[in-house]
């Protein structure tokens, strides 16, 4: 199976490190969206142009980043679970990602993509907005960490995976350092060795993005 994807991309790297904690491999097709003809052939791939979409060895394409890990937990069998059998405990991971995406992941875009245009494309009200998200996310997840572990309690998932990219980014976008307690969510999940590799494999990117 093939994994479009950019290894700085958050939704990619959600998937990668599901890739990970499930111990199972893929081919990599690195993707770059800013480059006319990586985007015209990727197209062809994904119509809407959105990163990551798994293309499995039958031809059968999986777009977006949950339906994804959802297939993957379903036919690996190997590594952690990343959405328990519980129905119950299930639809709360699904919860905890939809809140990870849309209200996490999706304004730290906002604001990350705003500060790299000049200052006559920037959208200042699009901006506050983001910051008013956030803030109320950071106070949310700062009071469900006073006592989990992960986002389902003991039980890591797919909800964790979903979160941790956008809170490596969010320290350099938006920092939440006097939210002690998703300060060490972030931490334990920055130790996780699936954590580990994509950081890693975002590294030479993001330095050469700094210049
Ligand atoms: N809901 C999608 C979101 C995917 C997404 O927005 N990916 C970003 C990269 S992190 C992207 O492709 N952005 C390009 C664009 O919006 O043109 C998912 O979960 O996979």
């Amino acid at each position: 199976m093939k994994l479009y994807f950019h290894p700085l991309s958050t939704y990619s790297q959600k998937v990668v490190m599901g890739f990970h904690e499930k111990q199972a491999s893929f081919t990599p097709e690195i993707v770059s969206l800013q480059d006319p003809a990586s985007r015209a052939a990727y197209l062809a791939v994904n119509p809407l142009g959105k990163l990551p979409t798994l293309v499995l060895d039958d031809g059968y394409s999986l777009p977006e980043s949950s339906i994804i890990l959802e297939w993957l937990d379903t036919h690996v069998s190997t590594g952690n679970r990343l959405i328990p059998d519980d129905k119950d405990l299930a639809r709360r991971t699904r919860f905890h990602d939809r809140l990870a995406d849309l209200y996490v992941n999706n304004p730290c875009a906002t604001l990350f993509f705003d500060s790299l245009k000049p200052e006559a494309q920037r959208n200042p009200t699009a901006v506050k907005a983001a910051h008013e998200t956030l803030d109320t996310m950071f106070g949310l997840l700062d009071k469900a960490f006073a006592k989990n572990t992960w986002a389902l309690g003991e039980i890591f998932s797919m909800a964790d995976v979903a979160i941790a990219p956008t809170l490596g980014y969010l320290r350099m976008v938006k920092p939440f350092t006097e939210h002690k307690n998703l300060v060490s969510y972030a931490g334990r999940l920055f130790e996780r060795p699936s954590y580990q590799k994509v950081a890693a494999d975002a590294a030479p990117y993001l330095a050469a993005m700094k210049g």
